[in-house]
C-alpha cells in the first residue's frame, strides 16, 4: 500500500497527537512531527502555522499546504509555489469554541461587566440600567464560518444581528452606526488591516462596545484609546493585539476598559482538527477540491 507523507509544523504536543492517530486510524497515511522529517522528497502535504524560511524550496513532491489554523495570514503566501493548493482549517472545535468566546465578550460588555468590575474595585454596590438583549444591536464584521457561527448564537440570545462582508449588500456605515456593539470576525488582508480604526469607531453609537477576534492587525490601537479616552467607544473586548505576547508596559495591560485574552479565542482542538485535516487529505488524493481553499488573490 502507498504510504501519503504529511509533514507537520506547530505546536509538538499536538504533532505527536496526530502523529499517533493517523498511525492508528488510517492505513496509507503517515504523519511526520517537524523537525523529524525524514526524507523531505517523500513529502506530499504540509500541515503548518508558520513554517521555517526556506522549506518550500526543499519539497519537490509537495502537493498541497494545510494551515493548522482557521487564518492563513502568519503564512507568507508568496513563499508558497503558486501551483500548490492552500486550505485553512475548519473544524468544528474552532467554530464551538470562537462562538462561546464571542458571546462571553458581548455578553460582558451587554451586561457592564468593565463597569461591574471597576464598582467591585471601588467596594460599590450600585445597579445599572437592565436592557434586555433584544435592546443591544450588534455588527459582525465577516460573516465566513466564524462570523455566521457567532452571530447565529447571538441571535439565539437575543441579539439583533447585522453582518457586514465582501459580498453583502449592506454598507459597512450602515451596519457599524447601528452597532451597540462591533465584533471583528474577518480575516487579516491588505483590504481589512487597520479596519478598526478612528474613522470606524467615530460611526458607533457614542459609548459602543468594540469586539476583536480577528487580528490584531485590524486594529489601529492608538485610535481605540482616543476613542475610550473620549467616551466614542465605551469598552473592548480583545483576544487579539498588534505584537502577541502583548510587550510588557503596553498602555492596554493596565487599561481599566480593555479586557484581554491571550489569543484563546479558538484552538485547532486535537481531534476534531486532525480528522478535519485527514479528510481534506482525502478530498485530495480523491481530486476533490478542498474545504477552506484559500483564493490567494483575495488573501483568505
Ligand atoms: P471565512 O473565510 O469563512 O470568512 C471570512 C469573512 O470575512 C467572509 O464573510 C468574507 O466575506 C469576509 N471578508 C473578507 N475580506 C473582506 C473584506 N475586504 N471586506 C468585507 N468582508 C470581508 O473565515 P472564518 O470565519 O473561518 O475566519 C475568520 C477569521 O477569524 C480568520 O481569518 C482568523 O483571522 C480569525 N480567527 C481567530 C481566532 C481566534 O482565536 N481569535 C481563531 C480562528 C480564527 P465573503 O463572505 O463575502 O467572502
Ligand atoms: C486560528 C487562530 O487562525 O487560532 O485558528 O487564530
Amino acid at each position: 500500500l502507498r504510504r501519503h507523507v504529511v509533514l507537520y509544523v506547530g505546536a509538538e504536543a499536538r504533532g505527536r497527537a496526530w502523529a499517533r492517530f493517523v498511525a492508528e486510524e488510517t492505513g496509507d497515511l503517515e504523519l511526520r512531527v517537524w523537525p523529524e522529517a525524514g526524507d523531505l522528497a517523500e513529502v506530499a502535504y504540509l500541515a503548518a502555522w508558520i513554517p521555517p524560511a526556506g522549506l518550500f524550496g526543499k519539497l519537490p513532491n509537495l502537493k498541497a499546504v494545510f494551515s493548522v489554523g482557521a487564518g492563513v495570514d502568519q503564512l507568507d503566501l508568496a513563499a508558497i509555489p503558486a501551483h500548490l493548493p492552500l486550505a485553512r482549517m475548519i473544524e468544528p472545535g474552532i467554530e464551538a469554541c470562537l462562538t462561546a468566546w464571542v458571546c462571553m465578550a458581548v455578553l460582558a460588555l451587554h451586561r457592564d461587566l468593565p463597569a461591574y468590575v471597576a464598582q467591585q474595585r471601588a467596594e460599590v454596590w450600585r445597579a445599572l440600567p437592565v436592557r434586555p438583549p433584544a435592546a443591544c444591536r450588534v455588527g459582525m464584521l465577516g460573516t465566513g464560518r466564524l462570523g455566521s457561527a457567532a452571530a447565529k448564537a447571538l441571535t439565539g440570545l437575543g441579539f439583533p444581528v447585522r453582518g457586514w462582508s465582501r459580498s453583502s449588500e449592506v454598507s459597512f456605515e450602515a451596519v457599524v452606526s447601528a452597532s451597540d456593539v462591533l465584533v471583528c470576525l474577518l480575516p487579516l488582508t491588505a483590504q481589512t488591516r487597520g479596519i478598526l480604526d478612528a474613522r470606524t469607531f467615530a460611526l458607533l453609537p457614542r459609548g459602543a462596545g468594540v469586539v476583536n477576534a480577528g487580528r490584531g492587525g485590524h486594529l489601529v490601537e492608538a485610535d481605540l484609546r482616543a476613542a475610550l479616552a473620549s467616551g466614542q467607544v465605551g469598552a473592548a473586548v480583545l483576544d487579539v493585539t498588534a505584537e502577541e505576547p502583548l510587550p510588557a508596559g503596553h498602555a492596554f495591560w493596565g487599561h481599566e476598559r480593555i479586557f484581554l485574552t491571550p489569543h484563546v479565542g479558538a484552538v485547532t482542538q486535537t481531534e476534531t482538527g486532525i480528522a478535519a485535516l485527514v479528510a481534506n487529505v482525502r478530498r485530495h488524493l480523491r481530486g476533490e477540491a478542498l474545504e477552506g481553499l484559500v483564493d490567494r488573490d483575495r488573501g483568505y
